[in-house]
């Protein structure tokens, strides 16, 4: 409690320290709602303890987003109404980050008030709200040269090299775990093909900023209207494919379950869920979209979903090293949730392509 004082004292907060509470269920940094009192007032403030275990080099991403707030925030003068951006508070030495004695990296957010997180999506409106937000969020940084961003982690949506790193888990089986595992990495192998028809076409899809994280609880909505209000966790921001943003919706808005639902039956692609998402998404970006992103969008969904099982499953066979887990197997529950998914949104691949057709020619 008292290092968590001394933590919250290096930025520029406004009041004195009251609480924290860990908050929020992302895999990657630990994150706390501070609050602070100001004489009847209370503030909240994110305090996140930064994982740079994941990203090794903690300085280049906050460099990051800081160049992507301050751009957004400078747009939000002349920007869609209704939407918020991130805003970072600085510490006392000006940095955007304190590091304690451990070199242990801290940062410290505005708290976007009045907002929710979902992690799970229950209705179509929902839906269209979270992708019209990262819809408007790759609209909002089309003006931004992807050069100018960090690599905050190299080959983060690079399939090939996704592939070699579970081969290599599963050839090096530590943990003696590849026996839990045989037949997921059997279907990865089967289902190589998604990673091919990737790699032919990619060259041909423009660079643009992306998020690279659009799941869903990486959009705050508004508590009473329920619209989309605010993307966050903008550590993946980087230089990337229109595919990746569309595919990590699909994998996270449409399934009927948590990507960590055990009960394999109730993890099913939701159509109605997936033509609310597209129908959002494109309402934004249609006027920034190639013919050739519009093509391969359904490849965005069956890459990304792919990719994701591959992840889990090679942190299952690592040994857990980098998403949290609750329990041993969790990385394995995962990446067979996400196998059954991929198997889901395959059956349904020529509706789903219909659905996208009709909303192309009403756009
Ligand atoms: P992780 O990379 O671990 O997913 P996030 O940056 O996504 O970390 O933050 C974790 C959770 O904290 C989010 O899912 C959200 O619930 C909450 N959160 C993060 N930033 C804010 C903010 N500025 N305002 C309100 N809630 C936030
Ligand atoms: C992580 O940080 P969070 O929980 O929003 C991960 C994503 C994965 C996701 C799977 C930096 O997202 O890439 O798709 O878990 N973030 C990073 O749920 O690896
Ligand atoms: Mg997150």
């Amino acid at each position: 409690m008292n290092n968590f004082k001394f933590i919250a004292s290096n930025f520029r907060t406004d009041g004195d320290f009251y609480s924290f509470t860990p908050y929020g269920s992302g895999h990657i940094h630990t994150t706390f709602l501070l609050t602070t009192q100001s004489g009847r007032n209370f503030n909240k403030y994110i305090l996140q303890r930064f994982n740079a275990r994941v990203f090794r080099e903690p300085e280049k991403v906050l460099a990051n987003t800081k160049m992507i707030t301050a751009y957004l925030g400078e747009r939000t003068k002349t920007g869609k109404r209704g939407m918020s951006y991130l805003s970072m508070v600085p510490a006392f030495d000006n940095n955007y980050w304190y590091r304690d004695e451990h070199d242990q990296y801290y940062r410290c957010f505005q708290f976007i008030d009045n907002s929710i997180t979902l992690d799970k999506v229950d209705t179509p409106q929902q839906a269209m709200e979270g992708a019209k937000a990262f819809g408007n969020f790759l609209v909002a940084l089309s003006g931004f040269e992807p050069c100018d961003l960090h690599i905050t982690i190299p080959d983060f949506h690079n399939i090939q090299k996704r592939l070699n790193d579970l081969q290599d888990a599963a050839n090096s089986d530590d943990l003696s775990r590849r026996r839990h595992a045989g037949d997921e990495i059997s279907k990865v192998g089967e289902m190589r093909g998604i990673a091919s028809e990737y790699l032919a076409v990619h060259q041909i899809l423009p660079v643009r900023v992306t998020h690279n994280d659009t799941k869903i609880n990486n959009v705050l909505f508004d508590a009473d209207t329920g619209k989309g209000l605010c993307v966050i966790d903008l550590d993946t921001v980087m230089p990337g494919t229109i595919l990746s943003d569309f595919g990590d919706m699909v994998r996270t808005f449409t399934s009927l379950s948590a990507e960590d639902e055990r009960d394999l039956s109730k993890v099913l692609f939701r159509p109605e869920i997936f033509n609310a998402l597209a129908e959002g998404f494109l309402e934004e970006t249609e006027g920034i979209l190639s013919q050739a992103e519009k093509n391969n969008l359904i490849l965005g969904g069956k890459l990304i979903i792919y990719m994701q099982a591959i992840r889990f499953l090679t942190d299952f066979l690592a040994g857990d090293v980098y998403y949290k887990t609750d329990y041993p197997d969790h990385n394995l529950v995962r990446a067979r949730n996400q196998l059954k998914l991929l198997d889901s949104f395959l059956e349904h691949e020529k509706e789903a392509t219909d659905i996208l057709e009709s909303l192309f020619m009403e756009l």
